[in-house]
This record gives structure tokens, sequence and C-alpha cells, in this order.
């Protein structure tokens, strides 16, 4: 009876505290999934932890406040139960849950006078939304509903028309820049982290949690193949933490949660360069069969790598675990030609690398990236590995953006209490802080991206009742605001589709 009571209990507590975010069935949302397999690098005292003071760098919230620690730990327990029969999401779920929106084709010229290539992408979480802003005039064109929770950079097509957004419960959308429409859209994964668009625009590649999967999608989004994700023996499954275009390659690139592996999956049909004693457990099945063709080849490390940043000729990955931020070292350089670790980087705390930019600082290429859990940037030599300087900031801080145009680089803190309203803008020259924002104290104020010419900034009031606040790169003014439900995130065609080195891609 007392254990019928206590299930109820911890039942009652998952729907009133959780659901909102992992989902009523555990199987994610906002949130991540749940399930025993997705906690298996998480120790229970840990998850414990986690539940009762949050997690830093997530929207994961401490409840120690409004559960007792018996509850925290039927809550732990009950989280670390398996769900049976396991979820599914397979070829089957997939392909059923596709929806093609336009069956016919659409003009193939814009229906607005903008710049199609000098236009915003802007994600409002508040309200699941995106707009379109046209980037000379820095107004609205249009705005739409978005799946729930996008995260994540959408990424564009080569001709910049076509956008794809993921969501964090798996759904992929495509979307027609030029005519203003949501094209297609398939549910790839339970919890999805990303996608990513070859540079050629014929596949998409989806990194999911839940299940252990690689999605690759054609353009109009039909399941082409899953990648179900394990290690060489095939013993150990793994979430994927992301997958990013390396187009020079012409292959995706994915970093693993729980496997100490790269994966480097081709979209080139004429692959043939599988090197002796590579393993390759998947076939093409159709047609002729092209070894390396989507087919993931592995280089083996000594750590995980789960975020990671593409040097310029995208043939080495700067790479770091999320898991020991305790490390003072505890980054890696893989190079994926020679498929190993070629050095160690020194980045304390938790870098996010996903955010680094770089820039041409006395003749060196130097990137830099922010850190999630300390007010620090850290600047690396690209060619020695050396770490050229640490730049204390305000807080730990999520983005990092510059413009090939502009002298400044600027970041946020928005995981400090005290600093989320402050940016802080930092000479690329004198590797020092120039400047600082702060439009709205007590606001966070984060993320930004520069229009085409380098000339603005839109920064983001990152509030229910925000905006995007448009600054002159030159002379810091404010130019005007665009009010916006909590913008998270926003994006320039032409940035992205020229993988400006200032920008994310
Ligand atoms: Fe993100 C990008 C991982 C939490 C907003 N975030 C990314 C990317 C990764 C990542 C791997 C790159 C994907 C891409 O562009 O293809 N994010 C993670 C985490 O591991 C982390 C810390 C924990 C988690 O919950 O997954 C995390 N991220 C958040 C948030 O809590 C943020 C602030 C709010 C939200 O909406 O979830 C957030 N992440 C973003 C944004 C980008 C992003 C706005 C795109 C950045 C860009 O400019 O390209």
């Amino acid at each position: 009876m007392a254990k019928l009571a206590e299930a109820a209990d911890v039942q009652a507590n998952f729907k009133q505290h959780c659901a909102a975010c992992h989902g009523a069935d555990r199987l994610g949302g906002l949130g991540p999934a749940l399930l025993p397999d997705n906690l298996a690098r998480l120790r229970k005292p840990e998850a414990e932890k986690v539940i009762r003071e949050g997690r830093p760098a997530t929207q994961m919230q401490g409840f120690g406040d409004k559960l007792s620690a018996e509850e925290i730990k039927a809550l732990v327990d009950y989280v670390y139960t398996p769900i049976l029969p396991a979820p599914a999401w397979g070829e089957k779920e997939i392909g059923a849950s596709r929806i093609v929106y336009e069956t016919q084709p659409l003009p193939d010229k814009p229906v607005f006078k903008a710049d199609p290539l000098n236009l915003f992408v802007v994600v409002e979480s508040g309200d699941h939304h995106v707009s379109v802003l046209d980037g000379d005039k820095l107004e609205p064109i249009h705005r739409f509903q978005s799946r729930f929770a996008l995260h994540g950079g959408p990424k564009f097509t080569p001709d910049g028309r076509y956008v794809f957004f993921a969501s964090r419960d798996g759904w992929i959308t495509k979307y027609d820049l030029w005519n203003l429409k949501v094209v297609a859209e398939v549910r790839a994964g339970i919890n999805t982290r990303n996608a990513a668009v070859s540079g050629d625009g014929k596949w998409v590649a989806v990194a999911n949690y839940l299940p252990h999967s690689l999605v690759i999608l054609d353009a109009d989004l039909n399941l082409k193949k899953i990648l179900p994700v394990a290690d060489k023996d095939g013993k150990v499954s793994s979430r994927v933490s992301a997958v990013y275009d390396a187009s020079p390659r012409q292959s995706f690139v994915a970093a693993l949660k729980d496997v100490k592996e790269v994966w480097e999956v081709s979209y080139n049909p004429q692959a043939d360069d599988i090197p002796a004693g590579m393993i390759h457990d998947y076939k093409y099945k159709e047609g002729a069969f092209v070894p390396g063709f989507l087919n993931p080849k592995r280089t083996q490390l000594d750590d995980y790598l789960d975020d990671f940043y593409f040097t310029q000729g995208y043939d080495e990955v700067m790479g770091a675990s999320r898991n020991d931020a305790k490390s003072a070292v505890s980054g890696q350089v893989v190079n994926l030609d020679a498929r190993k670790k070629i050095a160690d980087l020194e980045l304390p705390g938790m870098p996010h690398l996903g955010s680094g930019i770089s820039w041409q600082w006395q003749g060196k290429t130097v990137m830099a990236t922010p850190n999630l859990n300390e007010g620090l940037i850290s600047i690396i030599d690209m060619k020695t590995w050396q770490t050229v300087k640490q730049i204390k900031t305000r807080g730990p801080g999520f983005f990092m953006r510059s413009h090939e145009n502009s002298r400044y680089a600027w970041t946020d803190s928005m995981m400090s209490k005290e600093f989320k309203d402050t940016m802080q803008i930092i000479d690329k020259d004198k590797l020092e802080i120039v400047a600082e924002l702060k439009p709205e104290p007590g606001k966070t104020f984060a993320h930004v991206e520069f229009t085409r010419d380098g000339k603005y900034v839109l920064a983001s009031l990152w509030e229910m009742d925000g905006a995007i606040i448009v600054y002159d790169a030159a002379t810091l003014r404010e130019v005007k605001r665009l009010p916006m439900k909590k913008p998270v995130g926003k994006y320039n065609v032409w940035n992205k589709i020229t993988k400006s080195e200032g920008t994310s891609h």
C-alpha cells in the first residue's frame, strides 16, 4: 500500500515539476529525455544534486526549495527506471511523420523586394515563432509559427533560399525564404540536438539523443538512411551531441556523447577512400554499392569530444568534453585525415566551442571561445594550439560574434545572475575589453549577429517583452529596436552561406 502511494506521489511530482520540459512521457521536449540510457553517465547522487540545485548553462532550475530530499530521491529512481517497451523512432515512425505542405513547385523568385541574401531569421522562443527581417531596412517582413522549442542554428542551403530548423523534440522544418512558406516537415527523432545541411544542399543530417541515431534525409525531408550510433564493436550505443557540415570535405562530422569517437559521414557519391582496417558496418543499399558514401568513418579518441569547432580548412576539429568541467586541459585537436588527436588544448571550465569565432591577429589565425561556467574567453593560436590570452569577462557566457569588417567581437555574460544584462565588446587587435553595453539593467542581453556588410549588429533583449536592439557596429550607438518575444537567436543568410569567420556555422 505504502509503495503504491509513493509511486503516485512521484508521478504527481514529475507531472508538476518536470513534465513541462521533459515531456509527460519522459521522452524529452525543451529538456532532454529522462531515461536510463540517456542518464548512463550521470550517477544517481549527481542527478539528485541537479534536481536540487539546477544545472548551470541550461534552463534546468533547482527544486531544492520545493521538494524534500526523499521526494528528489524518488524522482531520481523514477527517471532511472526503463520505459518498457523501449520507445522506438525508426523508419516507420519517421516516414509516417512526414508532412508536405507545398506539393507544387513554388516560384523561383522572392515574393519581396528585400535583398534575399541579407535577410535575418530570428527565432523567438517566447511564443515559438520565427521572424524574417529585411537586413537593409532592418524591418520585419514576415512572422510565422514554428515547432515547439527550436534549438541551435537554423541551417541554409548554399543559395540561401531554404532554411531548415530543428526542434528539441525532433521536428525538422524546411522553409522557403523566397516564398515565405513552410514546405515540409518530418520528425527525425524523439529528442534531437541539431541538424546540418550539406554543402551541395542535397542532404540534411540530424543528430539525436533519442534514439541513439544520426538520421540522413534528402532535401525534401524523405528519409534516406538511419545510422544507429554505437562503438565499433556495436556494444555501447551513444547519443549524438551535434552534427556539422564540412563542405570542403563533402562530409558531415558528428560528435558523440557516450563513445570516444568522432564520426565523419561522406556525402560525396564518389567517395571510395576507406582506408584499410576501417570498419564500415553500414552498406549503401540502393543501386551500386559505393564505399564511403553515407557511411560513418570513425576516429578513435582517448577522451570524449562533444562540442567542437572546425579549423578554416575543415581538416581539423578543436573539441572538448562537456563532462569534466574541472580539468584544466580538457580540449583536444583531432585531424580528420590522420584520424587521430594531434594536440591538447588548454580550455578551462566548460568551453562553448560551438560558439567559437576566428580572426587574424598579428599574422596568425586565432579562435576565441566563451565559457559556460566561468567568465573567461580563451583565445587560441590555430597553428601552435597555444593559448594566446584568456580575457576575463563579467561572467560566464554563451555566445560570441564578430564580422570580417568589424574590429570588435561581442560576448555576453548571460549565465551570470548579476551581469546577464551586460554585453562586452572586445577589440580584436588589442585582445582587450574596450566597451560594455547594458541597455536594460536586470534584463538578459545576449546573442548578436552582424548584417551582411558588418555595419550593424543585431542583439537580443532576451525577455518575453524583449526586442532586437540594432547597434551601429563602429560607434556602438543604438540605432533602433524591434519588439520581439524572447528572441533567442538570429541568423544572417549571407554570413551563414559564406561561412563568415565571425559567426557560427
Ligand atoms: Fe544551445 C546552439 C548545445 C543549452 C540556445 N547549442 C547550440 C549548438 C549546440 C548546443 C551543440 C550548436 C547547434 C547548431 O547550431 O547546429 N545548448 C547546447 C547544450 O549542450 C546546452 C548547454 C544544454 C542543453 O540544454 O542542450 C544548450 N542552448 C541552450 C540553452 O539553454 C539556450 C540558451 C536556450 C534554448 O533556446 O535552448 C540555447 N543554442 C542556443 C542557440 C544556439 C545554440 C540560440 C544557436 C547559436 C548560434 O548562433 O549558432
